[in-house]
């Protein structure tokens, strides 16, 4: 069993800063359950421009209000806790923080560790070193 909290996390190599946002990654690709967990923090004020390709995301709210505008149809959603958004169609989107936005989010295929955002607002694509199929972990490698 894997256990963790945030304060073990806070300003270590997990704890991603970039411009518009923090993401603590409680759960990586290392660990081997076929998703990463993040909590990350959108900041107030800001608005940042996401476009996974190569990622599906889902994305909780425990506090904190903002929206998120799907591109190019320009639908809006307002984000507030309890609400769950996921970019199942690798959706482009802009995401808009009113106060400071906590969110839970959970990435398929895992994230390694250190990505950030490239200038187009994506996650490069990873090497998958393993992956799980109905709670049996495997050593297959994915392309
Ligand atoms: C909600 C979202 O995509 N925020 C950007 C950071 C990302 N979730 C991450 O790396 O945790």
């Amino acid at each position: 069993m894997i256990v963790r909290t945030l304060k073990e996390i806070i300003d270590t190599p997990r704890d991603v800063k970039a411009q518009n946002w923090c993401s603590r990654r409680l759960l990586l690709q290392e660990d081997g359950m076929g998703f990463s967990m993040h909590h990350t923090v959108i900041y107030a004020g800001t608005q940042t421009h996401i476009w996974y390709q190569h990622h599906l995301e889902g994305v909780y709210c425990v506090e904190g209000v903002g929206s998120v505008e799907l591109i190019p149809s320009g639908e809006t959603f307002h984000i507030e806790p309890g609400t769950l958004y996921a970019l199942n169609k690798n959706d482009e989107h802009w995401l808009r923080a009113e106060t400071d936005l906590h969110l839970i989010c959970t990435f398929n295929p895992p994230l390694v560790g250190d990505e950030t955002h490239d200038k187009n607002g994506v996650y490069a694509a990873a090497p998958q070193i393993a992956k799980t199929t109905f709670g049996k972990q495997t050593n297959a490698v994915e392309a």
